[in-house]
């Protein structure tokens, strides 16, 4: 069986090292590996809650750009954008009327986006919906996500069953690759909660194009606890734990083995190690961007819609039809 890889980013802020541990550098592995990669700029997802247009263009273009200069390969995987792909809306409308009203309730992403609030959009009630057709139209196995997709995951999985079971074998049940260190790279101010693009403290993230002084500034002050001994403990020590997973993300180690490198050393040699391996890591992808034209990246967008869309049409197709919508042209 052929592996196709699927998985998308919302265009909602700027891209956090979060955000590139926890999935975009999965995404660059599995180019390679898979037979075919669709990565996704899934700007549908960043209007369920309030946003500016012109913030969502800025940002829909540099989510683009930062999976270019990450090392996301044109040649080797399909880059495009959701909303240039129409029969992603178009499944989720056919899914809503498969989903249930009860597991959409259960999310807990959309109960701590403020789900129980009046001014809540329907379009975070029913993204996981739209997250589950984004990834059935590939006919994916394999979708790399960080930890805090996981439920979005077996929801996506449950309506592909649920519709195959009363529909006719249409969609692929896809499996999830969730890192088991780095999948919830942490807040560096408050470490019990995760690093988010959209976070409104920016001392909590770090972006992949803060300036440098800046990136050593937020890990100098990420927030530790008074112990100052090193050891790996996510649940009683969250802010060295993760300072840690961090470290031992981009160095390619265990944290415990780091850990265990680091005794006897305070807190400050710890930041210092972190605060130098994530300005190495970051460097290329900051002199990347840099050269990375809107032009190319637009002709790259194009392209990728093109082919995206020949896949979606397709499966988009054999379900609308075994659900019974008739299909307008013979082909
Ligand atoms: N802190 C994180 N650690 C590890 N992985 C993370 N991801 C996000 N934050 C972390 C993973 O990044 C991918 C893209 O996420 P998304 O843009 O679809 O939305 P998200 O999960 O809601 O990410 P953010 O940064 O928290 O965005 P906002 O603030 O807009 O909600 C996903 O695979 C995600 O797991």
């Amino acid at each position: 069986m052929q592996k196709i890889v699927f998985s998308g980013v919302q265009p909602s802020g700027m891209l956090t090292l979060g955000n590139y541990l926890g999935a975009i550098r999965q995404f660059v592995a599995l180019q390679d590996e898979a037979d075919q990669a669709y990565y996704c700029v899934v700007d549908l997802h960043a209007t369920t809650v309030r946003h500016d247009p012109k913030t969502l263009r800025d940002y829909t273009l540099m989510v683009s750009k930062l999976y270019l200069a990450s090392g996301i390969d044109p040649n080797r995987a399909t880059i495009f954008v959701q909303s240039h792909v129409p029969e992603h809306a178009e499944l989720a409308w056919l899914l809503q009327c498969v989903a249930r009203t009860g597991e959409l309730s259960r999310m807990t992403q959309f109960k701590e986006k403020g789900g129980d609030k009046e001014t809540v959009s329907v379009g975070l009630y029913t993204y996981p919906v739209l997250m589950a057709a984004d990834i059935l139209l590939y006919q994916t196995t394999h979708v790399p996500v960080g930890e805090d997709q996981k439920q979005h995951l077996e929801l996506t999985r449950d309506l592909a069953e649920r519709f195959n079971r009363d529909y006719g074998e249409v969609f692929r049940l896809p499996e999830t690759i969730i890192p088991d260190v780095g999948s919830r790279i942490m807040s560096l101010d408050d470490p019990t909660k995760k690093m988010s693009k959209s976070n409104p403290s920016e001392m909590g993230r770090i972006h992949l194009l803060d300036p440098d002084d800046i990136i050593e500034k937020k890990i100098m002050r990420a927030v530790t606890d008074s112990e100052n001994v090193i050891r790996y403990d996510p649940e009683k020590k969250p802010g060295v734990s993760n300072l840690l997973a961090i470290l031992a993300l981009v160095r390619g180690e265990h944290p415990e083995v780091l850990a265990e490198a680091f005794s006897g050393q305070g807190y400050g040699a710890l930041k210092r190690s972190v605060a130098d391996a994530v300005l190495e890591v970051l460097r290329p992808i900051k002199e990347r961007y840099e050269h990375l034209t809107d032009e190319e990246t637009l002709k790259i967008l194009r392209e990728g819609a093109d082919r995206a869309q020949a896949i979606a049409r397709k499966t988009y197709r054999e379900a609308a039809q075994a659900f019974g919508y008739i299909c307008r042209e013979s082909s």
